[in-house]
């Protein structure tokens, strides 16, 4: 369960992210009592949190410029379900300016799925949200997209939408449907801008590859320096001869792995490699032969 709430938590704010550059967003938790006057377009989530919280009653007026009217997109919707044909947590949209206006929708809304209508138009610029919870199921709740609207004939650059329905030319290709046919987010490439949601996107999943990939290289490269200088660390304590490569002279002093871990961070025990390498009693041992006799040695040695 946390590991799905861990990644909803991340799915929901790699969204908000990568969509919030366009498009106010509010939370209707925060707003409870409160009118809320908009120019052309916001999004409202449920609330903050994963998920709304228990035993609200809620209301909340959203009122377009004079005009207007309100298009409620609703882009996310899950409230807990009816029990025996009831809705124990729900929202009301009403078409005015409070609750004592007339329902947009014929039934409370809950659940999720095919029973929640797409979307709503209020007759006027004033629309109402009433969204109550009982005491117990909390669900994700919902996103709603409110944009201001009017019918054809469009007034000045105004975007006219296939649906004949006008919206503020600055809603044209941010990523997000606001005509409610989503014909304001077509032949966006041909339009020139930039589509936000994919750059964000792209950056974070380069930002990420790459910080990956950086984290492995670094554990291959310190393997094979710590390999190479165990390697010669060995060749220097051991006294082979150059024409076989047979150890001729076991050193009086364990050469094991653990007696080498313990030698770093002490130079007068071994340097860097390529250099030659220095025994503690100051004596030196060059480091000699190809990595064919190096190999060798060192198995040999692994074996005593
Ligand atoms: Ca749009």
């Amino acid at each position: 369960m946390n590991q799905e709430v861990s990644f909803y938590s991340f799915f929901i704010w790699m969204m908000t992210v990568s969509k919030s550059a366009g498009l106010t967003l509010e939370f209707m938790e925060s707003l409870c009592g409160t009118t809320y006057p908009f120019e052309t377009s916001f999004q409202m989530d449920s609330g903050t949190g994963i998920t709304y919280r228990n035993q609200l009653d809620c209301s909340l007026t959203v009122i377009a410029p004079s005009s207007h009217v309100v298009l409620a997109l609703i882009t996310r919707f899950e409230l807990e379900a009816a029990v025996t044909g009831t809705c124990t947590d729900y929202l009301d949209v009403h078409n005015g300016t409070d609750t004592s206006a007339p329902k947009l929708n014929p039934t409370e809304l809950c659940g999720w799925g095919t029973n929640i209508p797409k979307n709503l138009t209020s007759s006027g610029k004033s629309m109402t949200l009433r969204l109550v919870t009982d005491s117990t199921g909390v669900y994700h709740g919902f996103n709603i997209i409110f944009t201001a609207v009017y019918n054809e004939p469009c007034t000045g650059s105004d975007f006219a939408c296939s649906n004949q329905l006008c919206i503020d030319p600055s809603l044209r290709c941010d990523n997000y449907d606001q005509c409610g046919d989503n014909t304001d987010e077509v032949d966006c490439d041909s339009y020139g801008k930039s589509s936000g949601i994919n750059v964000v996107m792209v950056a974070v999943t380069v930002a990420v590859a790459v910080i990956i990939l950086a984290v492995i290289f670094s554990i291959i490269i310190y393997k094979v320096r710590d390999r190479s200088r165990w390697k010669h660390f060995v060749n220097a304590h051991i006294d082979y001869d150059d024409e076989d490569g047979i150890v001729e002279t076991p050193p009086s002093y364990p050469i094991t792995h653990k007696y080498y871990k313990g030698a770093r961070g002490h130079p007068s025990l071994y340097t860097a490699p390529g250099h030659d390498f220095k025994i503690s009693s100051n004596t030196s041992s060059p480091i000699g032969g190809s990595s064919t006799q190096m190999q060798m040695t060192y198995k040999s040695v692994e074996v005593v």
